[in-house]
């Protein structure tokens, strides 16, 4: 077989690579990944494929104290449909849950919502991307009647005269990316980055903005407040193009530049210089990532960005615009085609009667037999095994014994139930506490679209066999199906599903029907919403209008509230958790790949050397941090980065590393995101 030309199984930049033999190389055409970049993560992808300890065979145990066994598939998938029949028969469809993933394909995701709605006929399902793109999500869709990540290609990045990026560490969570941001530097542009560490992205700004753990909302009302005094408020703009914003013009006349300061801990000076910068530029984008949207406040606070964002007349105008940064490798496409709990294909409404008639229709059921909107992630895992919550729980492409918040809880959770399936082709955490483990292929194994972090759609192929014994999920799925008498059809062609849901998601917001497998290859990707074959698709969103009923952009006045845990006597420190370049997520990947453990052997935990010294520990010493839901172990990083009240910890790691140990699950209130990005801890030396 000559390389076959694909994408990186990893985050949602998804760079070009061919893969030869399980071997990558770079592809070049990508403009994601222009002129062949790809991480370290990336460059060694292929040592997924023959991880040591890969799942090879389905695996089963007979009670919950007995080990996992290698069992044939039929034995398998009749325990599961055995078990889901009798515990829907006892305590109805919503007993049995589903757990998805914003890695999963969109053929896989679309197929994993129909099953759960048509042949589990359960409201409970969800999937992991409520802990990474729901706040930035449910943002975008107040404000603009549409959540695409970014409203313009990558490429138009590197035209841009200032870039302002909020609680985002591109430099490791997607190195090629700075290929766009230095492009733009070279150009004279701007970057503007709002982090409270100094990290490798912070290092390339030409201003860094060191803000307290979870006051990025009162940050941006401040900056508003000052466009507006200095008088770099597009009036224009504002006046055709938006609505409401005379009540945030009320509403941040609060946010005074010394009243933000003494909330975000950014200097005045600062404050006014970003400001002048964005509002004297003729092209400027406003960025968000995880680290501004993880907290329970993370919707307002994109919010507040988008406020800034409508007040300088940015978003809609070519090479301008608020986005944010997706993250999953799918994470687009992953939370459009209805894996989560209150939505049908096509980002439709699952509440809305016209999406349940025409979803239904191409479904072949009766559009009263959908369920209605199901539990949010968070609260999903939380009912798990209680009385009137889900029995039994079936996870695709998810690790939430590492991601979820407050893991502890979720272990309890997840013991408690009569049955947990999990597919996978790591023997994850979470696999290895369930009852059925079955063993999938992988991306270089199996061909199904991508959405990457821009709305292109891209085909990942096939390039090489699985394992003799491993299936994809769609034939998972449709086993399963099978079993359970489903109505309708399951396919397990990748190719067959896609033509199902470009139907599903014909009219959507979301719109895929003019998408196709040799339009993608043809064009090097498309960009949604495509609505006919002849259409075009849309790199850049808004240019004309807003899809909001009346086509503007509506501004919305919202509140400095602050994060759920401020430091106090007993927890006196920040805690913050996220990524470091070698590793991925839970790590169930990564964590198998001996370059990347080589380079990242261990959790650590960043201090600053007054802390350090305060403890009496250095580098390498083991510290524990302590949070009111528990202790977590790590070794120490004495760094000058990091804010002197705050600490961070990347959550790649396991058992007593695990930093969702010690987080706190409170949810936002609109997105249910948890508060990953902060909590309150103390740090101790260990014995
Ligand atoms: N190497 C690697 N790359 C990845 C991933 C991975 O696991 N590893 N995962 C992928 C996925 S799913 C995602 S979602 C993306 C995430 O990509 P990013 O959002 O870039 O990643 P994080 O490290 O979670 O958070 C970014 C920054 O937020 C900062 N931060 C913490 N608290 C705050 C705060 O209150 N305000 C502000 N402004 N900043 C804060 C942290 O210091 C951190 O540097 O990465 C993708 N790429
Ligand atoms: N403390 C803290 N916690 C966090 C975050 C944080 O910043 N701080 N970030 C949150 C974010 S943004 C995210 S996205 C989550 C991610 O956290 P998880 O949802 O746990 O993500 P992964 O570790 O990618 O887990 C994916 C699992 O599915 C498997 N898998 C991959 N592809 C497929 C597939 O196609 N099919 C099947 N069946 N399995 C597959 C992998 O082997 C792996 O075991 O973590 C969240 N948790
Ligand atoms: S940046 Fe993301 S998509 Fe690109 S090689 Fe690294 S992990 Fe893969
Ligand atoms: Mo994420």
């Amino acid at each position: 077989m000559p390389p076959t030309p694909t994408h990186c199984p990893y985050c949602a930049l998804q760079c070009g690579m061919f893969v030869d033999a399980g071997t990558v190389t770079p592809r070049e055409d990508v403009p994601a990944n222009a002129g062949g970049a790809l991480c370290q993560k990336g460059w060694t992808a292929g040592d997924l494929l023959n991880a040591p300890d890969r799942v090879r065979a389905p695996l089963m145990r007979q009670r919950r104290d007995a080990p996992l066994r290698p069992v044939s598939w039929a034995a398998a998938l009749d325990r599961i449909a055995t078990e889901v029949r009798r515990i829907q028969r006892a305590a109805g469809p919503d007993a049995v849950a589903v757990f998805g993933g914003g890695g999963l394909t969109n053929e896989k995701a679309y197929q994993l919502g129909k099953f759960a709605r048509v042949a589990l006929r359960t409201a409970n399902i969800d999937y992991n991307g409520r802990f990474c793109m729901s706040s930035a999500a449910t943002a975008q869709n107040r404000a603009f009647g549409l959540d695409r990540g970014l409203p313009v290609p990558v490429t138009d990045l590197a035209e841009a005269d200032v870039i302002l990026l909020a609680g985002g560490n591109v430099a490791e969570t997607m190195p090629p990316f700075v290929r766009h941001l230095a492009a733009q530097q070279d150009r004279g542009g701007r970057l503007i980055v709002i982090d409270p560490r100094e990290t490798a992205t912070a290092r390339r700004a030409d201003l860094h903005l060191q803000v307290t753990p979870g006051t990025d909302l009162a940050l941006a009302n401040g900056l508003l407040h000052l466009a507006m005094t200095e008088g770099l408020i597009d009036e224009a703009y504002v006046a055709r193009r938006t609505s409401g914003f005379a009540a945030v013009r009320a509403s941040v006349n609060a946010y005074w530049p010394e009243r933000v300061e003494q909330i975000t801990g950014v200097p005045v000076p600062s404050m006014r210089e970003a400001v002048r910068l964005l509002g004297g530029a003729a092209k400027a984008l406003i960025l968000t990532a995880r680290g501004a949207e993880q907290h329970a406040t993370g919707t307002d606070t994109v919010t507040a960005f988008i406020n800034l964002a409508l007040g300088l007349g940015l978003p809609g105008r070519a090479g301008s615009g608020f986005g944010c940064l997706t993250g999953q490798g799918n994470g687009q496409g992953g939370r459009e085609h209805g894996q989560k709990a209150d939505q049908l294909p096509g980002y439709r409404r699952i509440d809305d009667p016209a999406a349940r008639e025409h979803v239904a229709r191409v479904w072949g059921v009766d559009p009263a037999d959908l369920p209605g909107p199901g539990l949010s992630a968070t609260e999903l895992l939380a009912a798990l095994g209680t009385p009137g919550g889900p029995r039994a729980l079936l996870v695709f492409g998810s690790n939430p014994v590492v991601s979820a918040p407050d893991s502890t809880r979720i272990e309890e959770r997840l013991d408690a139930l009569d049955l947990l399936v999990v597919a996978d082709f790591m023997p994850s955490e979470t696999a290895l506490r369930a009852d059925v483990v079955l063993p999938t292929t992988q991306w270089a194994e199996e061909t199904g679209t991508m959405t990457n972090l821009e709305g292109r759609v891209l085909l990942r192929r096939a390039a090489m066999p699985g394992p003799p014994d491993a299936r994809s999920d769609l034939e998972i799925i449709a086993g399963l199906a099978g079993r359970l008498d489903a109505p309708g059809r399951f396919s397990a062609e990748p190719a067959e599903v896609f033509d199902e849901l470009r139907a599903a998601s014909a009219g959507g917001v979301a719109d895929y029907s003019g998408i196709t497998y040799e339009r993608i290859v043809a064009e090097t990707g498309v960009f949604w919403p495509c609505p006919g074959e002849g259409h075009p698709g849309t790199p850049r969103v808004f240019l004309d209008r807003f899809p909001t009923p009346d086509g503007r952009a509506r501004a919305l006045p919202v509140e400095h509230r602050g994060p759920a845990e401020v430091p106090c006597g007993d927890y006196p420190l920040y805690l913050t958790t996220g990524r470091v370049l070698a590793h991925y997520q839970s790590g169930a990947q990564t964590r198998r790949v001996r370059a990347l453990t080589d380079a990242v052997p261990e959790a650590y935990v960043e201090l600053h050397p007054d802390l350090a010294g305060r403890l009496g520990v250095t580098d390498g010493s083991t510290v524990r941090l302590t949070s009111r839901r528990g202790s977590a172990t790590a070794k120490v990083t004495v760094t000058g980065a990091i804010r002197r009240d705050t600490v961070f910890l990347p959550f790649h790691w396991a058992a007593a590393a695990r930093a969702n140990l010690l987080t706190n699950p409170v949810l936002d209130p609109a997105s249910r995101m948890p508060e990953f990005k902060v909590c309150a801890v103390r740090v101790e030396r260990a014995a």
